[in-house]
């Protein structure tokens, strides 16, 4: 590779839109929300015609346009029409109502296609492009993939297809034509229905699909390829019979049963729900392997990255398999949130996939068990969005501007999205909600809607006022909500004081308050539920029954409750009712306690438990970064060997930790997925927040050596529940809670056994390696194996190999343990790994498994000498000339660069200022990079 220097040139500035005039006119621009305008021109109808060839594929878009400008001046032309487009797409001719133009009446850039002078008038456009989508690296537009052709337009790849009007308030119905070489590609999908196909000359054939709804370009789709298929028909509550069909190839229509499931219990989930019925009589899902995301809900043609519908026992984990699940329902969803009622722009993104992910989690609630969902929602929400919200890419759930929209499809923008669509439901009830929905969709159904609109339906719906939701939209960063409660036994009156504060986060220095629901309830001493007799403003007073919803909404509030016969211990935000830090003051260990046992709540009986065992993790932390102090403090070298021998002089693990371990995993009371929760050790990160410019290497080691200690001294309790847990030889495999449950509580005493480094535990896991009956135990048996050094390592890894060579899926599980090991010294194997036969650096999915999963080793991406920071840089520069969507992910590996030690820091930011300053970088890179150095 060259050297930085040669490849240089100075940082560009980020253009503002309209705001500044730019020195090269098409270079990064942010675009901001405040500027939108409806377009000029609407369309009403898009007839594509597809000549799918092996060196270059034809389309000719026959587009018809219609004005939307308003009333012109007498005399006065229309505007001119500009149109998208990319530069790696031909532009061939373009003719306007019949008649081809002259050079002079259009000009092509490398991202607009404008037409001069269009007529007055509606007007129809045919535009014919040249591509070439075996070359189209990006995987975004038309590509192929394993020898098949298909698309990815959201957010804009199909201006990668034709030149159009690539943005989401054009609605038009499509029809769509492609011919094929009939052997290479028997099969022929597009969005709607088949309305007729046939054989032609030359060994070719063609089909015309048609879509009768109309919808913007993003959701467009074709495949055409040699696939498998399998089917299913499913009848709709009205009677409609849909065929659901799963596109595979060859020799995979074995591991799609799982996926077809899903997709039938999505199906009647969403008509029991919310009374929404699927709508064409064909449903289509296509598994690629080349994908830069999970899944795509192009209308009635879903495409899939094949690692989210594929699964047998042998191939899945049991986190594939709830996964597959979770993504089928979320892509089916879509349908009527996102397809049937879309988004105005890209900045009301949240209006469909926060939207949407609250459907999905509802129903993998109610799929599997509820309060285990809301607890692996929450924990995911806390450890990535509430990092993203206090970093430096912090935005709203409705971002201000973007460079490149595919920047934001962010764990803000689903997850917290998902979390005020929550807000919603928690202050209407269910039935508010639905009735809400009802409304939502009876305006604005085939419409690019607002999140102002979502809002407005809600409220209308149920005669309430929700402007005060408003600043969830439009604020960044995690309210703070601190809560102090008080008891006066004379008049029985017992208040909670609450207060909130939002943290300032990148160009947001000055925060309002917002609208958090906080459910609750109040235990008398018998642990039963006290009715709740709030007092107004107004001195009347509500009754709420026994659990209510508080409506706290300004900088400060008192809750006063009436005719409470004694001093009460509160249950509050229950179910996490808003997506808040709380703090309540006073909250004793007996509280968590009584809590746990008494709550109806079954969240916060959980929250109590994590609360209770957060005493213990405080004081497991507080060990952590005591004995990280020690050995920092040493100076010198940090091998595990000198870390170990700091860390036992500094007083080692105390007994109070090691009994609360004990207690949790012997309480017969608490399920085994909580358990296997509860005994991991705080993550590197979340310690990393509470250390001013920590070491990750070092903290590592701390972190191995304590796990290790309490290895050693809960050994009996840990093999104990091996031996319950364990599955009887010949028990089939079935995905269920109780199993899943089963399967996490004994892998994690596996593991933590493993840190022993015996020979016989590591001969054990060998073993268990070696007979699993599944790939959740035998990927966990491996994992184990790969961070210990010797011969057992390099066998299990080698045998791994040899039996899954032909499965691209489960070698990204090899290549992902192998580049996420801590073992030292291990960047020499990844670098070897990029040149394996397994690797496929166009491949999104390795190069997230391999890339993305060194950059989580803190040992070896976090490398002293800085070479694990240098190999990313390279690599990240790499990716990025073949996959800008795929390199702006791997940049992200930096962001938290401020987080570490000023020789870290320095070096770091020297990898950002590399990258942002490499010629010909991409939007999407030069965005994040550049973000970060801010
Ligand atoms: N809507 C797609 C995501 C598209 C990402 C574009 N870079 C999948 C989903 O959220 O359902
Ligand atoms: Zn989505």
């Amino acid at each position: 590779m060259a050297t930085a220097a040669t490849e240089t040139e100075e940082i560009p500035e980020i253009q503002h839109e309209e705001h500044k005039q730019p020195p090269h006119p098409e270079g990064p621009k942010q675009k901001f929300r405040a500027d939108y305008t409806a377009p000029p021109f609407t369309v009403t109808t898009v007839h594509l015609d597809f000549i799918l060839g092996e060196e270059t594929t034809d389309v000719t878009a026959k587009i018809h346009f219609v004005p939307n400008y308003g009333q012109l001046a007498a005399g006065a032309p229309p505007p001119p029409l500009v149109l998208d487009g990319r530069k790696d797409i031909k532009l061939l001719s373009v003719a306007l109502g019949g008649r081809v133009l002259g050079e002079g009446e259009y000009e092509v850039s490398d991202k607009h296609l404008t037409i001069k002078a269009p007529p007055a008038g509606e007007f129809e456009a045919v535009i014919v492009t040249q591509l070439r989508p075996q070359d189209n690296s990006l995987l975004e537009g038309l590509y192929k993939s394993s020898g098949n052709f298909c698309t990815q337009c959201e957010a804009e790849g199909f201006r990668g297809i034709t030149y159009f009007l690539d943005r989401p308030d054009v609605m038009a119905k499509y029809t769509t034509r492609m011919e094929a070489d009939a052997s290479l590609y028997p099969v022929l999908l597009g969005n709607g229905n088949l309305a007729e196909s046939g054989q032609m000359e030359g060994g070719r054939h063609y089909a015309v699909w048609v879509d009768p709804y109309p919808k913007p370009c993003y959701l467009f789709a074709l495949v055409a390829g040699k696939l498998a298929m399998k089917e299913r028909e499913y009848t709709t509550g009205s009677g409609r019979k849909v065929a659901l069909r799963i596109f595979v190839q060859e020799g995979n229509l074995g591991r799609v049963d799982h996926a077809l499931d899903s997709l039938v219990k999505s199906m009647q989930w969403d008509e029991q729900v919310y009374g929404l019925e699927y709508d064409l009589d064909l449903f289509n899902i296509v598994a690629v392997d080349d994908f830069n995301m999970g899944a795509m809900e192009n209308k009635s043609l879903n495409i899939f990255n094949s690692r989210l519908v594929l699964a047998s026992p042998q191939t899945a984990t049991d986190l594939d398999y709830s996964r597959i699940e979770g993504v089928v329902g979320h892509e089916y969803f879509h349908n009527w949130t996102g397809n049937r009622v879309t988004c105005r722009d890209w900045f009301q993104l949240t209006l469909k996939e926060g939207l949407t992910v609250f459907r999905d989690q509802e129903f993998s609630a109610d799929m599997n068990s509820r309060p285990v969902k809301r607890i692996e929602d929450v924990m995911m929400l806390r450890s990535s969005q509430f990092t993203e919200d206090a970093g430096p890419m912090a935005h709203p759930i409705r971002p201000e501007s973007y460079i490149k929209m595919d920047n934001f499809y962010t764990v803000t923008v689903y997850e917290k999205g998902s979390e005020v669509v929550r807000l919603y439901h928690t202050l209407l009830g269910a039935e508010g909600f639905r009735k809400g929905m009802d409304l939502y969709f009876q305006r604005h159904d085939g419409h690019a809607v607002t999140c102002d609109d979502f809002r407005a339906a809600m409220a209308d719906a149920n005669g309430v006022d929700l402007e005060a939701l408003g600043r969830w939209y439009s604020q960044a960063g995690t309210p703070q909500l601190h809560v102090t409660t008080s008891y006066d036994a004379a008049s029985r009156t017992y208040r909670l004081h609450c207060k909130q504060r939002t943290p300032p986060t990148p160009g947001q220095e000055e925060k309002l308050p917002v609208l958090i629901p906080i459910k609750m309830g109040l235990l008398g001493p018998d642990g039963s539920e006290l009715p709740l007799k709030l007092q107004g403003a107004d001195g009347s007073v509500q009754d709420l029954g026994t659990e209510g919803v508080l409506r706290f909404d300004t900088p400060e509030a008192t809750f006063t409750f009436l005719e409470v016969p004694a001093e009460p211990v509160p249950s509050l935000l229950r179910g996490f009712s808003a997506p808040v830090k709380m703090e309540l003051e006073g909250q004793s260990e007996q509280h968590l306690t009584f809590l746990l046992a008494n709550d109806a709540d079954a969240f916060n009986r959980w929250e109590a438990g994590q609360r209770l065992w957060e005493a213990g993790q405080r004081l497991s932390r507080k060990l952590l970064l005591q004995l990280y102090a020690a050995a920092a403090a040493g100076g010198g070298a940090h091998s595990p060997q000198a870390v170990a021998e700091r860390c036992a002089a500094a007083g080692g693990v105390p007994d109070n930790l090691v009994e609360a371990f004990r207690a949790v995993l012997t309480d017969p009371d608490l399920d085994g997925s909580f358990k296997s929760m509860a005994v991991m050790l705080p993550t590197g990160s979340e310690l990393l927040d509470a250390i001013q410019g920590g070491d990750p290497p070092l903290l590592h080691h701390v972190r191995t050596w304590v796990v290790r200690q309490l290895a050693a001294r809960l050994r009996p309790e840990l093999e104990q529940l091996i031996k319950d847990n364990d599955d009887a030889p010949g028990t089939p495999y079935v995905f269920n809670a109780a199993a899943c449950a089963r399967r996490a509580l004994k892998n994690r005493c596996l593991t933590m056994l493993s840190t022993l480094e015996e020979p016989g535990i590591t001969a054990m896991l060998l073993r268990r390696f070696n007979e699993a009956a599944n790939m959740t135990d035998e990927i966990s048996a491996l994992s184990a194996l790969v961070e210990l050094a010797g011969p057992e390592r390099d066998q299990a890894l080698q045998a791994f190999y040899d039996k899954f060579k032909g499965e691209p899926l489960v070698l990204l599980k090899w290549l992902g343990l192998q580049a996420t090991s801590n073992a030292p010294g291990n960047l020499a194997l990844v670098k070897s790994l990029v040149d394996h036969e397994a690797f496929n650096i166009t491949n999104p999915n390795n190069c997230y498994s391999l890339f993305l999963g060194f950059g989580r080793s803190p040992v070896n991406f976090h490398a002293a000498d800085g070479s694990g920071y240098q190999f990313m840089g390279d690599a990240v520069l790499r990716v990025d000339g073949i996959n800008h969507q795929v390199a702006a992910r791997m940049v992200s590996a930096f962001t938290t660069w401020r987080q570490y030690d000023t020789e870290r820091q320095a070096m770091m930011r020297a990898q950002l200022e590399r990258i942002v300053a490499h010629k010909g970088l991409s939007e999407n890179v030069f965005e994040i990079a550049s973000k970060s150095l801010k």
